[in-house]
Parts: C-alpha cells; structure tokens; sequence
C-alpha cells in the first residue's frame, strides 16, 4: 500500500577488497517487504565520505521515514552488533572506494562530539537472543563510513527530523566471505534476515527501552 509510513533501511556496497557486502544483500532482500505495517524502502550507498550528508538528507526528505536503520558490515564480529554511539571523528584505517582516507576530522564541524542511537537496543537485543540470534551491544561502530552514516543520521535526526527515531546496526561477514579470512566469524544470509526483521519489528513496538544491565567495565 502506497501510504504505508516508510521504514528507510541502507546498506553499503563492497568495500575494501570483498565482493560482496551483507548489508547490501540485507537491504536488497528486505526492500518493498511490509514489516509492522510499515513499508520497507531499501537504497544502497557508497562507501564513500563526500556524499553521506546529501544522500541521507535527500533519502529522509524522499520516503519522510518513522524508523531509520542504517546497516553495515564488521568483519571480525561474530554477532549483530547494536551500535550505541555515534562520534563526531573521521580516522580512516583504509582509503573510502573514492580513494579518500582523511585522518582525525570532525564529521560536522560544531556539531555534538557524539550522538546516541534513539533505538531500543537492548529490547531488541533481548528479541533476537529469544530467537537464537547472536546480538551485543557495542560502543564503536569504529571511525570510517559507517560511523559517518550513523552520525550524520542521528545529526539531521535530532536537528531536523525529530519525529524520526534512527540507528546502526553491525553484521558480520557472510560465509562466502570467510572463507577466504580464516578464523573470521560469519553468520548465515537467513539468521541475518530473520534478525534484521525482528530488530525493526521490535523497534516499531518500544518507544522506550528495557531498563536492564548492557554496560561493560574495563
Ligand atoms: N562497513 C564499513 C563501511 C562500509 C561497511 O559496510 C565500516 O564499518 O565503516
């Protein structure tokens, strides 16, 4: 139905030497489906720097979304990991796929030094653990694309769409993936789906949180 309220859900295309990214295949398999009477509307973008803030900006103005979901891939995670905070730094490891690798810059400059996710993490947490589906909550969603995703989103949520709520989630690599990283940890196309669904579902039915332990000590 055309006047479903739109959940914006991205991913990312493949990056540094892969040829394939999970959250791009997350996002082409969830587009058009109807999850919580909300209309998924899927869109790809770039591993790159310089476009972030004009694409996210022209994708809320488009679809005006209740619930935004930005994907991404970890290597390295072996559980979908809920990121907490968005921080307002750029320290590239690698170049982004426009050969860009810029070094200790603010994201927006006078912004906040960080933004949290308005998602119920730790509800959805609790949702895929019941389901059999390894999630954590994180603290970094590291300090290249992904983090600038997350944080231009929650920048242009709090400041100019403040009737959205939005966040990042973290996937590990795919099998196909980790055949070629030994030892890397992987998760199935499905078990991703399955909670990838049950996140959004959860987050479209809390507005407010769980009040239980997630922190962590040193
Ligand atoms: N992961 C990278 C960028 C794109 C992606 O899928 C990151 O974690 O920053």
């Amino acid at each position: 139905m055309i006047d479903e309220p739109a959940i914006l859900l991205t991913g990312f295309e493949s990056f540094g030497g892969e040829r394939i990214n999970p959250s791009r295949e997350i996002v082409l398999a969830l587009d058009g489906e109807t999850i919580g009477a909300h209309r998924v509307v899927g869109a790809i973008l770039p591993v790159a720097f310089s476009p972030t803030h004009v694409l996210l900006e022209a994708l809320l103005e488009e679809h005006r979304p209740r619930l935004v979901l930005a994907l991404g891939q970890a290597g390295g995670r072996g559980e979908i990991s809920l990121e907490r905070v968005a921080v307002n730094l750029i320290d590239a490891r690698i170049a982004d796929n426009d050969g860009l690798q810029p070094i200790d810059e603010a994201i927006v400059e006078g912004a906040p030094g960080a933004y949290f996710s308005t998602l119920p993490l730790k509800a959805m947490r609790a949702r895929l653990h019941d389901l059999g589906i390894p999630a954590a909550l994180s603290l970094s969603a590291g300090s290249y694309v992904c983090n600038q995703v997350f944080f231009v989103l929650a920048h242009l949520l709090a400041t100019r769409w403040p009737q959205a709520r939005g966040g990042f989630v973290h996937v590990p690599l795919l099998p196909e993936q980790a055949v070629h990283h030994p030892g890397q940890p992987s998760m199935a196309l499905e078990t991703m789906l399955a909670g990838v669904r049950a996140a959004l579902e959860c987050a479209l039915a809390n507005g407010s949180d769980l009040r239980v332990a997630g922190g962590t000590t040193c």
